[in-house]
């Protein structure tokens, strides 16, 4: 992967620009000094390696060089009208993306809500969005995707709170190029944009849902854990479920750790 290819991938899009790096801390923060800058809609970084890779709460996202993809994307709601009004979705329509190009693979992703895609159960990829205020309007939205491709891309176990897996460990062969699984992401995540205010957009997220149907537990912060049915999600993109009551709980973002009960 290097420039030059990734000029190529993206080509077939209208991307607002694109920025490779081979090492960088971390794509987010490089996107979001752009964003301050004025990158254009849909502007791309992409590093080959990440030094200073984070997830939530500023945890660690380990992306050793030649191995996993970690790109972040810029987003202008100002300049996307089907977009600015649902800017809750756009976890969703990020892990969607992230999703459907794994299932052209031939694999079944689940998307545990709210930011993460599982291959058999194990994490295969993370989305970070962060958002830049104007005043109180959104100035650009970055969503950072951290994709585990080759085997290499996973972090050994002392690293981890949850299993982990990549593309190719799942598939059990090679995986395709990185470019070319870019390649799918971007595609769907443009259609999906598009379909941004769209019913169906959450109906195709919520058949993503991994645990639609079980007892979960909800974490956020030190609260005590919500349990209950997974139901499906509010047209916002919060969570719904059903407790032992019978009562609705509706779930909203924040760092909010989802996991089955025992
Ligand atoms: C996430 O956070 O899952 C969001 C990860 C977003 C990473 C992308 S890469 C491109 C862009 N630039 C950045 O700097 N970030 C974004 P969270 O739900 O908080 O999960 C973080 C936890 O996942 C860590 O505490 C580890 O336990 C685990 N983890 C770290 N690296 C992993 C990996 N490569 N694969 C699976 N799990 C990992």
């Amino acid at each position: 992967m290097n420039e030059h290819s990734l000029k190529k991938t993206l080509s077939k899009f209208n991307i607002g620009g694109l920025r490779y790096f081979d090492s960088l801390g971390s794509t987010n923060d490089e996107a979001l000094a752009w964003a301050t800058e004025n990158a254009r809609d849909l502007s791309i970084v992409i590093a080959d390696e990440q030094t200073q890779g984070r997830g939530r709460l500023n945890r660690k996202w380990f992306t050793p060089k030649g191995s996993a993809l970690a790109f972040s994307l810029i987003l202008r709601p100002a300049a996307h009208t089907a977009m600015s009004p649902h800017l809750s979705r756009t976890v969703g329509l990020a892990a969607l993306s992230i999703a459907e190009s794994c299932r052209k693979l031939g694999l079944a992703p689940r998307i545990k809500w709210p930011n993460d895609i599982l291959l058999n159960g194990k994490k295969m990829a993370g989305i970070l969005t962060e958002t830049v205020w104007s005043g109180d309007r959104v100035d650009s939205v970055v969503v950072g995707m951290g994709i585990n491709v080759h085997s290499a891309s996973v972090p050994p176990e002392e690293f981890l709170q949850f299993p982990a897996t990549s593309i190719e460990n799942e598939l059990g062969k090679e995986a395709p190029a990185r470019e070319q699984i870019l390649y799918n992401i971007i595609e769907s995540f443009i259609h999906w944009r598009e379909r941004m205010g769209t019913d169906e957009l959450i109906k195709a997220w919520e058949e993503s849902l991994s645990f639609r149907g079980e007892q979960v537990q909800v974490k956020a912060g030190s609260e005590n854990p919500i349990i209950g049915e997974l139901l499906g999600l509010e047209s916002d993109g919060s969570l719904r479920l059903r407790d032992a009551n019978d009562k609705s709980i509706i779930v909203r973002f924040g760092d909010v750790s989802l996991r089955p009960t025992a």
